[in-house]
């Protein structure tokens, strides 16, 4: 008996190690973006950058924009390439829904039509880039899909706060898009745990 359980401890042992391991090949980046010039660090989106190499499946779990009390909510959604994105309608009068282009590319520009309130209608967005949300109906709506190429992404809250959860260790560029700012980037390295980043979008 005493030759048996010695291997079988050892065994247990070096898979516990294994495990622990595991846990630390991923972590959250929580950050915070400030904003020079620009009205408010609400509504920003960041994600991480294109990894050489590597694409990811879209999810099966589609992101949803509602029409609700004359406003795109939420205002801005970044999705991962690849991503359908659900449009409903909860306003008791009909809603268009238009993009002019995807970052100015106009071959990309579509319009999904105007439905009534309770229906929906879906888009994958196949195409890097950001689609400038319009309603032909109401030409004061506007809202924004930002289509990034990796699954790693959040939209500031209203303190500029962001988290995105569950990244591989690795270094990465982080990447900022907004309303009226321009672009800001920072790298960022994920070991175990939280990696803590600041960035400030400027006008
Ligand atoms: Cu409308």
């Amino acid at each position: 008996m005493k030759n048996l359980s010695k291997p079988i401890l050892v065994a247990v042992s070096f898979s516990m190690v294994l495990g622990f391991t595991r846990l630390s090949w991923a972590g959250d980046i929580k950050g915070k973006v400030s904003v020079q010039g620009l009205r408010s660090a609400e509504s920003i989106a960041v994600y991480v950058d294109a990894l050489p190499g590597k694409t990811f499946d879209p999810p099966s779990q589609h992101v949803v924009v509602d029409q609700r009390k004359m406003t795109f909510i939420p205002h801005v959604v970044v999705v991962v390439k690849g991503t359908t994105v659900d449009f409903l309608n909860s306003d008791p009068v009909g809603h268009n829904v238009y993009w002019p282009s995807i970052s100015g590319n106009k071959k990309l520009a579509h319009n999904l039509g105007t439905w009534p309130k309770g229906e929906k209608k879906s888009f994958q967005f196949s195409d890097p880039g950001v689609a400038a949300l319009l309603c032909n109906v109401h030409p004061e709506m506007s809202g924004y899909v930002v289509v990034v190429p990796t699954p790693y992404s959040a939209v500031t809250n209203k303190e500029g706060d962001f988290e995105i959860k569950d990244v591989p260790a690795g270094k990465y560029t982080l990447k900022t898009w907004s309303e009226d700012g321009k672009p800001a980037t920072q790298e960022v390295e994920i070991g175990g745990g939280t990696a803590n980043v600041e960035l400030t979008v400027k006008k």
